[in-house]
């Protein structure tokens, strides 16, 4: 394991979920080396989407988000490793897909602002992950374990 592991919150939104994207998102933090150590498939409602985006109450947006986010179901999942916050939204790109580069989820993934497939915790915002964490999962929901392919993986 990492000396230093971090957890961090990742959400397949609901365009992502119906356009069977959830394996390849997964995929791509498998394959990077993250852990994961928890996973719900949940329909969100009203008052966690208002919470959950709570920062951007008030902005011209808000309603069409937290009226899409409850739109349908979404793969919400906690994934573990080393500066694991910060690799995860490098990974997502930037939040409009048509200024995300190819090769990253959103800028392979998507074309436009407001459909932009996943969310990841903000690691500019400190402690966001573990906030975000705690609004989606209970402690005895997430899974701690060792992958054997840990001592590949780190020096
Ligand atoms: P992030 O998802 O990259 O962290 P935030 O600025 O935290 O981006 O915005 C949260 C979500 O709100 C975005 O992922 C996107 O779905 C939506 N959003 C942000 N800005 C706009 C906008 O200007 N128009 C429409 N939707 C927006
Ligand atoms: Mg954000």
């Amino acid at each position: 394991m990492s000396e230093d592991p971090e957890r961090t919150f990742v959400m397949v939104k609901p365009d992502g979920v119906q356009r069977g994207l959830i394996g390849e998102i997964i995929g791509r933090f498998e394959d990077r080396g993250l852990t994961l150590v928890g996973a719900k498939f949940v329909r969100i409602d009203r008052d966690l989407a208002e919470d959950h985006y709570g920062e951007h109450e008030g902005k011209p947006f808000f309603e069409d988000l937290v009226e899409f986010i409850t739109s349908g179901p979404v793969m919400a999942m906690v994934w573990e490793g080393q500066d694991a916050t910060r690799q995860v939204r490098t990974m997502m790109g930037e939040t409009d897909p048509a200024e995300s580069a190819p090769g990253t989820i959103r800028g392979d993934l998507g074309l436009d602002l407001g459909r932009n497939v996943i969310h990841g915790s903000d690691h500019e915002d400190e402690g966001a992950n573990e906030r975000e964490i705690a609004l989606f999962f209970d402690e005895a929901e997430l899974v701690d374990w060792d992958p054997i392919d840990d001592a590949w993986l780190y020096e």
